[in-house]
């Protein structure tokens, strides 16, 4: 901040002379008009957080411009559009992404200066869209940039969650949930459709008509509203949607008898029933009534996002004439992120059927043709299951549907593969196991996607030759792999200015912005000291406005100076945050028991570690909470404290990543190998010069094949040793070494507190009487883990060697740009070009 920011509302602006001052000023006097024309405060008030929302009203006046633009543009091309189906979408702050994307950044940092502020101190106000868990959210939003940059028709869908992700509060208890509330006041950059508004019917029955066809009636009807938030492309006009659904109840939801005669609650129960749908993101889902929420969820958005296209659909025929249904696949591409929106496939299939009269024939051909669908992750726990009964309660129709499906399949494999007899009770779509019958939403994704794709080569082959290998014997060509990947606008571009400007100096073009792969164009200075000082003062900027959020945020004060070594990610027991941490105590021993003098040769390091355990996920808490029980006893260790900080990074998001990336030297994706699916922060990471140290999993794999294996710290059983590993561990055979042991050990007598971490602890031993000991591999990774950990300080110590890895780094990130992913979709599964507004 300037210190005397501007907190009541200015009476106007001079004007210079040079163009660039002038549209300053231009900006300057929209941001005050609607700071005095679209109030939402009390007059003539103008702190950051009313600047923000008048700057953020300013951009959004020349958004909604270019919006109608590109929406009229599609309309009249009507070209084959794709539309991404997600549950989730992180999509982290607005304002500095619109105005970079926009390019912008000059004229609206002066203007905001002539208000009286400092672009940054606004964009700070604004908060989070966290409508989403992890991976799978970041990567849809990843998605929408790319899609709009590459001037794709392709809009998202998804739901408008009054809350999403939980607030993670860390106290003596370890983590505790607090609701997120992004809609406090309201979000500048979503605009309410009140003309887009769709029933969504649950529960009710099927009802047989005299000419055999069949219509879902009665049950509850809830209006799905849309929310349009524009998504704007790099140095583009193209602004595409993401459309959010919002659940609204009817007036006639309101039972005004009822109401009158004092029954309040009860009058209001359709209505709050309709509310209920959009409140959380991810509600819990150990109760029925849990489950029966989330399904009706992923319903909603299903149904409402399929009539939404299909109208579409129809509008659009009307300028060309009448329209064939057979047509549909060749204007409409759905792909469903992951199988959340599995319900699509039997919803399209009703709409074609019940609502336009298609037999079933056709409708399976076209809702075949039109579907696509993307596997996250192969953890049997993550793969849907849902219960039949439940299912036939609330989608009775739909259930017919997918029994037909499955019929229909199953008959066919019967008539045709003799050899897959026996393997028809694991590749139906129904499980009709008697204690527990099931939908399996994989299966139906499969059967009836025209393309299945992993997110990362070992992720898709793992895909190919386990999980989905029988259906690879009957569809060969349904499976393909789509790398992940990253937009480098938000991930580089904004979030690391300094490296940026740098980089394009040093390429002599900003083209990389959009063609990542120019970035291999360093690799020839990677040795050069003029690049690498300068390389060396941005990451030294990073990590010194790095050091202050983290002492801001957390009170622990860190040497900017120290290696910046850090781990963020959902917290999971597969991604083993625990066996960084136990890293962290065995060197923390070590340290204590050296002689000061040999401590002063040591690397000294700061450990960040942060992410959020599910709400129920115990052991995923016990390691928020040894983090930080490690981090109070290190930090305040006056002999260790010079060598080594422990950090819990509180309430990771998407912004608080775009803070700890850029300042980052090494970070960890050290997850079980075969387990991560793909991983993207790691991308993140690379691209902004982080060394990684991590197994041969996911994404890392290609990342250590693109940066060469010099610049990365492998260790790790490889993915096709885990299952010979975990039945050693199991059958007793398997000798921890010593390190291991002595790190548990430590934590056993009792250093860091009386928290009782038997149970976490035990989580690690071979034979724990459940056959899963140690199923992460933990132990037998340990000593491989620590070896490249010392190699890390080894290679830390020759400081222009390490700089010559960071620039290698990022010069080999160019693949994981998510343009080359989304470039490939277009060509490979979705068979959309490009539609650029003129
Ligand atoms: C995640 C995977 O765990 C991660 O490896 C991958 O990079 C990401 O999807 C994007 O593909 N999965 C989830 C999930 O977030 O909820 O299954």
């Amino acid at each position: 901040t300037n210190g005397k920011a501007a907190t009541s509302l200015p009476e106007k602006i001079s004007a210079k002379a040079n163009p660039e001052a002038n549209e300053a000023t231009e900006i300057a006097g929209n941001i005050l008009y609607h700071a005095k024309y679209s109030p939402h405060f009390s007059p003539l008030k103008f702190g950051p957080e009313q600047a923000l929302y008048a700057t953020a009203e300013s951009l959004r006046d020349r958004l909604i411009q270019l919006w109608n633009e590109t929406y009229v543009h599609f309309n009249k091309v009507d070209p084959k559009q794709t539309y991404y189906l997600s549950m989730e979408y992180l999509q982290g702050r607005a304002l500095t992404n619109a105005i970079g994307n926009l390019n912008l950044q000059g004229p609206y940092a002066d203007a905001l200066r002539k208000l009286g502020y400092e672009l940054e101190e606004i964009a700070e106000q604004e908060k989070d869209a966290a409508l989403g868990n992890g991976g799978l959210g970041r990567l849809a939003s990843c998605f929408l940039d790319s899609m709009a940059t590459l001037n794709l028709p392709a809009w998202g869908y998804g739901l408008r969650y009054r809350h999403g992700l939980f607030k993670q509060l860390i106290s003596q208890k370890g983590q505790e949930e607090i609701p997120e509330d992004w809609l406090e006041k309201f979000s500048p950059w979503e605009i309410v459709r009140h003309d887009v508004v769709f029933p969504v019917r649950f529960f009710g029955s099927v009802e047989i008509n005299p000419d055999g066809s069949r219509k879902w009636v009665g049950g509850d009807v809830v209006q799905a509203l849309a929310y349009d938030v524009p998504i704007p492309g790099y140095n583009t006009k193209n602004t595409i949607s993401l459309r959010l659904w919002e659940a609204k109840a009817r007036a006639e939801d309101l039972d005004l008898f009822q109401f009158n005669e004092g029954e309040y609650e009860l009058a209001a129960q359709l209505r709050s029933r309709a509310q209920q749908i959009c409140t959380v993101l991810y509600p819990g889902d150990a109760t029925e009534n849990g489950k029966l929420l989330r399904l009706k969820q992923q319903f909603f958005l299903c149904s409402a996002s399929l009539q939404d296209i299909i109208s579409r659909f129809h509008e659009r025929s009307t300028t060309e004439g009448s329209r064939k249904w057979s047509d549909f696949p060749s204007k409409v591409a759905v792909q469903m992120n992951d199988t959340h929106p599995t319900l699509a496939i039997p919803e399209l299939m009703r709409l074609l059927m019940d609502e336009n009269g298609l037999g079933w024939d056709e409708a399976w051909d076209v809702t075949s043709r039109t579907v696509a669908y993307t596997n996250h992750t192969v953890l049997p726990e993550a793969l849907e299951k849902w219960s039949q009964s439940l299912m036939w309660k609330l989608l009775p129709r739909h259930m017919e549907i997918i029994t037909e499906i499955d019929k229909r399949f199953v008959k066919t494999i019967r008539d045709t593969r003799v050899d897959l007899e026996d393997k028809i009770s694991s590749l139906s779509i129904l499980d009709n196991n008697p204690q527990k019958p099931v939908v399996r939403m994989a299966n139906l994704c499969v059967v009836s996607s025209h393309t299945v794709n992993g997110v990362a080569q070992l992720h898709s082959d793992i895909l190919k030759a386990e999980l989905f290998a029988d259906y690879v014997s009957i569809w060969p060509n349904k499976f393909q792999n789509k790398t992940n990947g990253i937009t480098p606008r938000r991930w580089l571009r904004f979030c690391s200015p300094e490296l940026s400007d740098i980089i394009t100096k040093w390429l002599k073009t900003d083209k990389w912005i959009t063609d990542l792969d120019l970035l291999t164009g360093l690799r020839q200075f990677a040795d050069n000291e003029e690049l690498q000082s300068e390389w060396a003062s941005a990451k030294t900027a990073n990590k010194k406005r790095l050091a202050q959020y983290i002492e801001r945020v957390t009170g622990v004060s860190i040497d900017p100076t120290s290696l910046f070594d850090i781990q963020v990610k959902r917290i999971h027991e597969y991604k083993r945050q625990l066996m960084n941490i136990l890293g962290v105590i065995y060197r923390f021993k070590k340290l204590k028991e050296m002689k000061p003098e040999e401590r002063k040769k040591t690397v000294p390091r700061t450990v960040m570690i942060g992410g959020k355990a599910f709400a129920t996920y115990t052991n995923a808490k016990r390691i928020v909470k040894l983090v930080n029980d490690v981090g109070d006893v290190v930090n305040s260790d006056p002999e260790v404290n010079e060598y080594l900080k422990v950090v819990f990074v509180p309430n990771y998001n998407v912004t608080v990543a775009e803070m700890l990336i850029p300042g980052s030297e090494l970070s960890q994706h050290i997850s079980t190998a075969g387990m991560e699916a793909s991983g993207t922060s790691n991308m993140k990471f690379a691209l902004n010069g982080c060394l990684i140290i991590g197994t041969l999993d996911g994404a890392n794999v290609e990342i250590r094949e693109e940066v060469g294996e010099e610049n990365f710290f492998l260790f790790g059983a490889t993915a096709d040793q885990v299952p010979r590993l975990r039945k050693e561990r199991e059958d007793g055979l398997f000798k921890p070494d010593p390190r291991f042991e002595e790190a548990k050990q430590f934590v056993k007598s009792g250093v860091f507190g009386s928290y009782d971490y038997g149970p976490l602890l035990d989580s690690l031993e071979g034979n724990t009487g459940f056959g899963r000991g140690d199923y992460f591999l933990v132990g037998y990774d340990f000593p491989s883990f620590m070896d490249a950990q010392a190699k890390v300080d080894e290679a830390y110590k020759d400081r222009k060697g390490w700089l010559k890895m960071s620039i290698l780094s990022t010069a080999g990130s160019g693949k994981f740009s998510s343009d080359r992913t989304i470039a490939q979709y277009a060509k490979e599964i979705w068979n959309i070009e490009a539609c650029p507004v003129p």
